[in-house]
Order: structure tokens, then C-alpha cells, then sequence
């Protein structure tokens, strides 16, 4: 695994995009061995035509990364599975701190469980004409927006319609100070209580990319265990709700009525990514100022690039407290996954969302490789010290740290 990461790095641009297709392929085909049969697919199909070479150099690196399960492996995944599948949150929550390891091995676990999960999944969307079986959308806003209010609200009016309904928590905080900026499970008391829900805080570790991925594998954990409707809030700080819009149907911005300086911080390009705006706490003494900013955002709106060919994002207002306009938001939201289903775009977004997902992994995976390789461990902090002295640019800096890299990878890897 090590040399086969050092290699990545090596390659010309064009051997890097076969090396990392490759890699990808490795991963799937050897996940399947022991809990699939011959019938799914393995690396000779997924990459047709590729040479005897690349599949001899691929088998042994195979060979050499992943071992076979262990009886008990297999017997705890049977058993994750099967609860899963079974709709048990226990297991649900059990396979999401699963995918959540920093344990190698186990981090290997939790990628078989989740083709068997995805694997599942299909089949579920094929019995259902192809259609996603779930509706995950993405809810980002400024710091007390009313995020976790809208959702205990709009959850709640969901499980009372028969929906299943889970909510995850991307928070940029944790990855920095381990702290939470978000006031989590504590304000949505009763959807927390309620059968038909499963709220899942953010980790309270790891970098923005690792929560990222973790986030993208729990939403798969949640749809294969029945949960056709998956909320991820995230606190509109730093690049997480961009993470967000990546993963989701669906993005929603929450925007409190509030004055110009309490909105300055909310950034146009999330604007942009919008495919909804809701003006929260509009009640009482709030909805002058709510129905200001919904008549700020549209005309804004109206200006910006449209992301879609078959929806035009809408700003409309809501109050958790009186719940006046939480049923109209909740229908907007259904008839936008009504008109982008129908029209195809949704399908196309979870498409293209899968490429950016596993772009993702690939940095986050390349960029440890490189941290943790001697060379650049030894030569990091005083590089680092000069580069902040201004004896030597970053630019020459990164150069030397990457040539150190790359010429003890290739000596490793050929020997
Ligand atoms: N008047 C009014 N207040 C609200 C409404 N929704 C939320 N609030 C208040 O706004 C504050 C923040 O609400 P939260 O739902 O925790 O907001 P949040 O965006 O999840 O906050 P963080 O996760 O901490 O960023 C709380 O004091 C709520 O009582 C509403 O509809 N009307
Ligand atoms: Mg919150």
C-alpha cells in the first residue's frame, strides 16, 4: 500500500489517472472477496482492456494490501449487515463508528461493509425504477440560523408522515480545536426521542476531509437502513459547507432575519450553490426584518449564475416556533426533487458527486503519504522555520519537500 501511494506521486499525469483507477479498482475488487460471489464485478471487468501488466502488478499489490477475513471478521460484518439492513439503529450507529476508525484494519472492514451496503442499495433503486431511494439534503447557515430548529421541526412532521428520517452533523470545529461549535443533539430534544429518527453529532475529531468522507459513508449506512430521508446540517464556517453541497440532492441556506453585519460572513459562492433559501424565525417582531432579507435574497439570487436547467432557487420564509411556512418549505423541497428526478439532474449531480468523492479521498490519502514519509518528516521543520523567516520562498520550499519525497519513494519502491 505504502509503495503503491509513493508511486502515485511519481507518474506522469497520464499513468497517474490509470495508477489511481487502478488503485480504486484494487479497493472494490478485493472488498468483494469473501462476501460476494464470482457473479460482481472485479478489476478485469471494471477496467476492460487494461494490460496483463497493470493486472499482474495490481493482483500482487492485492495480494499484498489485503488479507482474506478472519472467521470473526466476517461474523461481525454478517452481523453489522444484517441489522443494517433490518432497519436496527444500534447497528446503524455501531457501522457509522465503523467507518469513523482510524484503524487501519477496521477502516478496511468498513469499506466491505459498505460495498455490500451500496450492492444492496442498488438493488433497491433498480426495484425502483432506477430512482434514488432516499432524499439527502444538505441544510448550512450562519452560526444560531435556527438549523437544528428547523430540523427537529421539519423531522418531526416527517416521521408523523411515515418517512424515516436521519440527520448527521458536519462540524468544521471539531477538526480544528476538537470542540463543537454546533449546539448538537441538545435543541432537537424531541426528534432525538422519536423511533422513526436517528441524529448522528459530528465526530469530535479528524480533518474537515476525513469528517467529509466519514459523512458520505454514514449517509450510505443510513439509506441502507431504511432512511429515506437523510438531513446533514453543517455550520456555515470554513469549507464545510461546500463539503456539504457536494454530498447532497439537495443544498438549503438558513438566513435569520438579521442585520447586514450578522449576514456579511456568509459567503457568495455558497449563495451560488443555494438551491433553496429559507429566512428563519420569521414570528413575531422578526418577520418585518424576514420578509426584508427574503426580498434582499431573491433579487440577489436573480443575478447569479443558475446552477440547474430545470429548477430556479427559491427564498421563502418560516418560523420553528410558530410553525408557520414549515409545510410550504418542506413541499418546495419535495417538488424540487419531483422536477430534478424527473428531468434527470438529480441522477446526474449523485454522478457526478461520486467523482468528487473519491477525488477527495484520493488528496486526503496522497497528502498523508506524503506527511508521514521520513524524508519529509525530517526535513519539515526547518524548511517550515525558513519559509516562515523568509530566508527561502514557499515555492522553493515545497519543491525541496517534494523532491525529497519523490526520489526516496522511487528508491523504495524499486528496491
Ligand atoms: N423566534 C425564533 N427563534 C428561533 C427560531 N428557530 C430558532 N430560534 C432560536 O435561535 C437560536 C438558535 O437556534 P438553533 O436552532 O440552535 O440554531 P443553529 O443554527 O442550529 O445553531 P448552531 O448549530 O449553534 O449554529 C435559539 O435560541 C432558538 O430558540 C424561530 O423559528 N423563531
Ligand atoms: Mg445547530
Amino acid at each position: 500500500m505504502r509503495g503503491f501511494g509513493f508511486s502515485l506521486l511519481r507518474s506522469s499525469s497520464s499513468s497517474l489517472h490509470s495508477s489511481l483507477a487502478i488503485h480504486t479498482a484494487t479497493r472494490t475488487c478485493c472488498l468483494h472477496r469473501g462476501l460476494f460471489n464470482s457473479s460482481h464485478n472485479c478489476y478485469q471487468s471494471i477496467l476492460p482492456g487494461h494490460s496483463q501488466m497493470h493486472r499482474k502488478g495490481m493482483s500482487t499489490a492485492l495480494r499484498q494490501h489485503i488479507q482474506d477475513l478472519s472467521g470473526s471478521e466476517q461474523r461481525l460484518l454478517d452481523k453489522l449487515y444484517k441489522g443494517l439492513v433490518g432497519g436496527q439503529r444500534a447497528s446503524l450507529a455501531e457501522s457509522i463508528t465503523l467507518v469513523e476508525t482510524q484503524h487501519p484494519r477496521k477502516k478496511e472492514l468498513a469499506q466491505v461493509l459498505l460495498q455490500r451496503v451500496l450492492a444492496y442499495r442498488r438493488e433497491q433503486e433498480s426495484h425502483n425504477g432506477g430512482r434514488p431511494v432516499a432524499f439527502r439534503v444538505g441544510l448550512s447557515g450562519p452560526p444560531g440560523a435556527g438549523k437544528s430548529s428547523f430540523i427537529e421541526v421539519v423531522g418531526k412532521m416527517l416521521t408523523e408522515r411515515g418517512h424515516k428520517v436521519s440527520v448527521l452533523a458536519v462540524d468544521p470545529s471539531s477538526c480544528t480545536t476538537g470542540g463543537s461549535l454546533m449546539g448538537d443533539k441538545t435543541r432537537m430534544t424531541e426528534l432525538s426521542r422519536d423511533m422513526n429518527a436517528f441524529i448522528r453529532p459530528s465526530p469530535t475529531s479528524g480533518t474537515l476531509g476525513g469528517v467529509t468522507r466519514t459523512t458520505n459513508e454514514a449517509i450510505v449506512l443510513c439509506e441502507g437502513a431504511g432512511y429515506d430521508i437523510v438531513l446533514v446540517e453543517t455550520v456555515g464556517v470554513g469549507q464545510s459547507e461546500f463539503a456539504v453541497a457536494d454530498m447532497v440532492d439537495m443544498f438549503v441556506l438558513l438566513i435569520p432575519p438579521a442585520g447586514g453585519d450578522e449576514l456579511q460572513g456568509i459567503k457568495r459562492g455558497i449563495i451560488e450553490r443555494a438551491d433553496l433559501v429559507v429566512v428563519t424565525k420569521s414570528d413575531g417582531d422578526l418577520v418585518v426584518p424576514a420578509r426584508r432579507i427574503q426580498a434582499e435574497y431573491t433579487s440577489a439570487l436573480k443575478l447569479l449564475r443558475r446552477q440547474s436547467k430545470s429548477w430556479n432557487p427559491k427564498v421563502v420564509r418560516a418560523s420553528s416556533h410558530t410553525f408557520e411556512g414549515i409545510p410550504e418549505v418542506w413541499a418546495k423541497m419535495e417538488s424540487y426533487r419531483d422536477t430534478m428526478s424527473a428531468s434527470g439532474e438529480l441522477q446526474g449531480r449523485r454522478r457526478a458527486q461520486q467523482k468528487v468523492w473519491m477525488w477527495s479521498l484520493i488528496q486526503e490519502n496522497v497528502l498523508q503519504h506524503f506527511q508521514n514519509h521520513p524524508s519529509v518528516r525530517d526535513a519539515l521543520p526547518h524548511l517550515e522555520e525558513r519559509v516562515t523567516k523568509g530566508a527561502i520562498s514557499p515555492g522553493l520550499a515545497a519543491d525541496l519537500l517534494l523532491k525529497a519525497f519523490s526520489s526516496s519513494s522511487s528508491s523504495s519502491s524499486s528496491s
